[in-house]
């Protein structure tokens, strides 16, 4: 070996042996809770999931050959908007990773804690596409364990709008795929649901509802619009084998100069608890600097799912500090969460397109703020009465009505 060969060789190695070295740091750093500002949840530290947690074999042909300068060959681009499932005791992530292709695949990860230490499975998962169909991306998997013993993915399947005027290379056409697994290993891909119109944020309801699988929709007018879709949507369908819609309802409304004005969509399937289905939505509003992405929480009634009985005010979480800058910037999406026996809540989300989150909570707090937070009044005017209300109610538990307490408090 000449000795150009010899360092070329060092080089190499030692650049490879960083790179391990630096991943593992990166993968093995705990996470730590921060205060809350609000008492409704805390954040982390530190992102959990981002592109650098990808395994460098996805990325790096190892082979000196092939590869003299260890270019990276395959790169990730972000790790975003995941589905969760609480398995075999483990916190698992069906995290949409996007490449630098701009194509998205899903690839599982795992952390025994929920907060940290997560770590991909071998391979990311190859699921077959149905016969006909020319799915061009897949993203936003939510996953739900249904009572009839699948574990459910259903997800956005994107295609190139046949009908798009010649040189119109952006319109696109959402439908909802599905899969379905008994062990997270082996995925059975099945027949995209199907809609009158194009659908994005289709979740599955964990229980029968008058024996029929219940989904939550988001019917729209466009790929990006929903138009005369109203809101988050509601349908019964008789099998999931061959998921047809055939009526839907509107179950959780979009309204004028609110956080959810131009779309809205389900979050995660909801949780179940003792005093309704505990829902996380997104809602979005258009400014001048595009579109805003937040999260918000809503209650249903457990005997009829469809039915709103609380909806507190605004957003539950809006991108915050570096959250707020990425590939899509200001917006969060929550697409995962988990709620464990002991009643802790794992919110898993993603900040603008880029990087995964979590942020816990209880389910006591959670439903603590969705019954007693006011809720929208829609003007101005409604909003101050009901802080107004609030002062006065303070004011009553002062004794000393002529001290000033609202200069300390
Ligand atoms: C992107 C999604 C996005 C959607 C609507 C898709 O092509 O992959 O991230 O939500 O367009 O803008
Ligand atoms: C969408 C979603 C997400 C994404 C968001 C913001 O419509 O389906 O994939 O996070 O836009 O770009």
């Amino acid at each position: 070996m000449r000795v150009s060969d010899i360092f070329k060789n060092m080089e190499f190695n030692n650049s490879l042996q960083r790179k391990i070295k630096q991943q593992e740091i990166l993968l093995s750093q705990k996470n730590e809770i921060l205060p809350s500002k609000n008492n409704i949840y805390n954040r982390y530290a530190y992102p959990i999931i981002t592109p650098e947690h990808i395994p460098l074999c996805w990325r790096y042909d190892f082979d000196k050959q092939t590869n003299p300068y260890l270019l990276e060959r395959i790169g990730v681009n972000a790790t975003l908007n995941s589905g969760a499932i609480k398995w075999n005791g483990k916190y698992v992530l069906v995290v949409r990773v996007e490449g630098v292709d701009r194509k998205s695949y899903f690839a599982i990860a795992e952390s025994n804690n929920g907060v940290d230490n997560f770590r991909f499975r071998e391979k990311p998962l190859s699921l077959e596409v149905p016969e006909g169909s020319s799915e061009t991306n897949v993203y936003d998997m939510r996953l739900t364990a249904h009572e009839d013993g699948w574990i459910y993915g259903i997800f956005c399947s994107e295609s190139k709008d046949p009908n798009a005027a010649p040189g119109d290379l952006t319109s696109a056409i959402a439908k909802a795929g599905i899969v379905r697994t008994k062990d997270m290993n082996t995925w059975e891909r099945l027949p995209n649901l199907v809609s009158k119109s194009q659908q994005r944020n289709v979740v599955l309801h964990p229980e029968f509802v008058n024996g029929k699988y219940a989904l939550y929709t988001r019917p729209q007018d466009s790929f990006i619009d929903p138009g005369s879709g109203g809101g988050i949507g509601w349908a019964l369908v008789d099998s999931m084998e061959n998921a047809v819609i055939t009526n839907e309802k509107i179950i959780n409304h979009r309204y004028y100069h609110t956080i959810k004005e131009l779309k809205n969509g389900e979050g995660p399937h909801p949780l179940k608890t003792g005093k309704g289905w505990l829902h996380l939505a997104h809602g979005v509003r258009m400014c001048a600097s595009g579109l805003r992405y937040v999260l918000y929480l809503y209650l249903t009634d457990l005997q009829d799912p469809s039915k709103l009985i609380a909806e507190p005010a605004g957003y539950f979480m809006a991108p915050e500090d570096d959250e707020r800058v990425g590939d899509v910037s200001n917006v969060l999406f929550s697409n995962g969460w988990i709620a464990d026996e002991d009643g802790t809540v794992y919110i898993y989300y993603a900040s603008s397109d880029t990087r995964m989150h979590v942020a816990t909570s209880t389910i006591d707090k959670l439903l603590d703020y969705c019954l007693n937070t006011p809720s929208d009044g829609y003007t101005s005017k409604k909003s101050v009465l009901t802080i107004c209300k609030l002062i006065d109610k303070n004011k009553t538990l002062f004794t000393n009505k002529s001290f000033e307490f609202h200069k300390t408090i």
